[in-house]
């Protein structure tokens, strides 16, 4: 039978690292030992001395191929995907998300014909819920079945076509703890900000500066604190997604001391970049980076969030993006609030990790692997098919070289877009070989994988990482 045998390296799990040989055979890991030999000529061997083998990276948050006020984000679900597992991820989560005035399941039946064919890592989703009715909820407890095998919704607190009010996100909430499901929420204040733009432009501010100006970090802050203490009320666990500022960290570790289920995950770009770039002079660059909410202008906030990940305070990372050419970007050109919200990371999350976590001594190599693949497998209840290394497991993972270092540029990444915003950046860390479902799909700096190749998971709710406390709880 043919297969794989990766000798000699040091397997890297997020509770152990063990030198040792890993045998693939039908897209699983079949055996993991101090040596294996295996007298097969069908058997690939290939050599990871000096090298890590970690789980392939799973990113909980993109969004490829969104549809955003008349255009799609650039990086559909084939070079999305394609860019991932150049950068070392082998599976993502997208979320399934329409304006309000749609219905969860018919938004759910749309992704699936997007991505299905067009995937090149396997994926899973999460459906947004932008508006609330007893049809909505109903659909809601019909997707956490297994044939649609949705476990996690999102609520959106900001932006007029997606958010919902408090009133509806804590119906949801109840609506989420009764069915076994995880709520998303992006925090922020929407009314607020909706009022603040159009003071910034009627005061003549027109530029990205305008951005981060309309989207103060004390009202990340204030949001994350209200969904945390919304969710705490309904009892429902909560997961906060693209925590920018340190505030906001602080109010997600708030809640969690006080017993509440609270999991806050922080992208790569917030732990590589501060907002100052706003300020730039370069439109193109400034309008780049933005997004909601924005990079903190802290310019400490970056480290900050890294000790937050390596201290267990902030639980796992994303992308969350979404990108944009900078010829879409330019839609926004007389009017920062029209700039397409996003940016890339889907390739460059794991080495960015590396570098600041890892490099820099504040991770070990098992942080690593829990904060970009494991924890993500618990939450979303695919561990330890995802996010694992070991007998049993799907073959989804890394060769991981963490002296070898590469230069982050537009020009050699793999994203569909033409902009860069880690442009320059030397990163240590770099995925020699990504293995898929027990296939070399990159190796040697070329990317080998055919469109469709990945699947969908189903993600099955009632998870134990999730609602443990609450099912094991003595009953008042
Ligand atoms: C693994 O290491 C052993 C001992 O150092 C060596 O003999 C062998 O050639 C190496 N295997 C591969 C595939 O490089
Ligand atoms: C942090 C970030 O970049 N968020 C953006 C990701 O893309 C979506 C869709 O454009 C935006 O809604 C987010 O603001």
């Amino acid at each position: 039978m043919s297969g794989l045998l990766i000798k000699n390296g040091t397997v890297v799990n997020d509770d152990s690292m063990v030198k040792a040989d890993v045998l693939i055979q039908g897209g699983l890991i079949v055996d993991v030992q101090p040596t294996i030999s295996v007298n097969d000529p069908e058997v690939r061997v290939i050599d990871a001395t000096d090298k890590l083998i970690i789980p392939g990276g799973i990113d909980p948050h993109t969004h490829l191929q969104l549809p955003y006020r008349g255009d799609v984000s650039v990086d559909d679900f084939y070079t999305g995907t394609r860019a991932a597992l150049a950068g070392g991820t082998t599976m993502i989560i997208d979320f399934a998300s329409k304006p309000r005035g749609t219905l969860p399941i018919d938004n759910w039946r749309q992704w699936r014909e997007w991505a299905d064919h067009n995937v090149c890592c396997d994926y899973g989703l999460t459906v947004a819920i932008t508006s609330w009715s007893d049809e909505i909820a109903a659909q809601m407890e019909e997707l956490t079945k297994p044939e649609y095998g949705i476990n996690s919704f999102k609520f959106y607190m900001a932006y007029t076509e997606y958010m919902v009010r408090d009133e509806e996100f804590y119906e949801g909430l109840k609506q989420c703890v009764k069915i076994g499901a995880l709520a998303r929420v992006h925090a922020e204040h929407g009314p607020f900000i909706d009022a603040k733009q159009k003071e910034l432009l009627e005061a003549g501010v027109t530029g990205p500066e305008g951005h981060p100006q309309a989207h103060p970090e004390e009202l990340e802050a204030e949001a994350t604190n209200r969904a945390c203490t919304l969710a705490a009320q309904a009892k429902c666990p909560l997961y906060v997604v693209h925590v920018m500022s340190k505030n906001a960290a602080r109010a997600v570790a708030y809640h969690r001391q006080k017993g509440h289920t609270v999991f806050g995950e922080a992208i790569s770009a917030a732990l590589a970049l501060d907002g100052r770039g706003y300020f730039e002079e370069d439109w193109t660059k400034a309008a780049a980076m933005v997004m909601s909410p924005p990079l903190s202008r802290d310019p400490t906030t970056p480290k900050v969030l890294m000790d937050l990940l390596a201290c267990g305070q902030l639980h796992l990372t994303g992308t969350d993006n979404c990108s944009w050419t900078c010829a879409q970007k330019k839609q926004g050109l007389n009017d920062f609030t029209k700039i397409p919200s996003g940016l890339n990371g889907l390739e460059d999350r794991m080495s960015l990790i590396w570098e600041n976590g890892v490099h820099k001594g504040k991770l070990d190599p098992m942080r690593f692997v829990a904060i970009t693949s494991s924890a993500a497998a618990k939450i979303f209840n695919c561990y330890p098919k995802k996010g694992k290394i070991a007998r049993g497991s799907d073959a989804d993972l890394v060769i991981w070289d963490p002296q070898k270092t590469r230069v982050i540029s537009a020009s050699k990444h793999h994203h569909g877009c033409d902009y860069n915003v880690f442009e320059g950046m030397t990163v240590h860390g770099v995925a020699e070989v990504t293995i898929c479902k027990g296939v070399v799909v990159w190796e040697n700096g070329e990317l080998n994988v055919e469109r469709g190749f990945g699947k969908y998971v189903p993600l099955m709710p009632f998870c134990d990482h999730v609602f443990g406390t609450l099912t094991y709880k003595k009953k008042e």
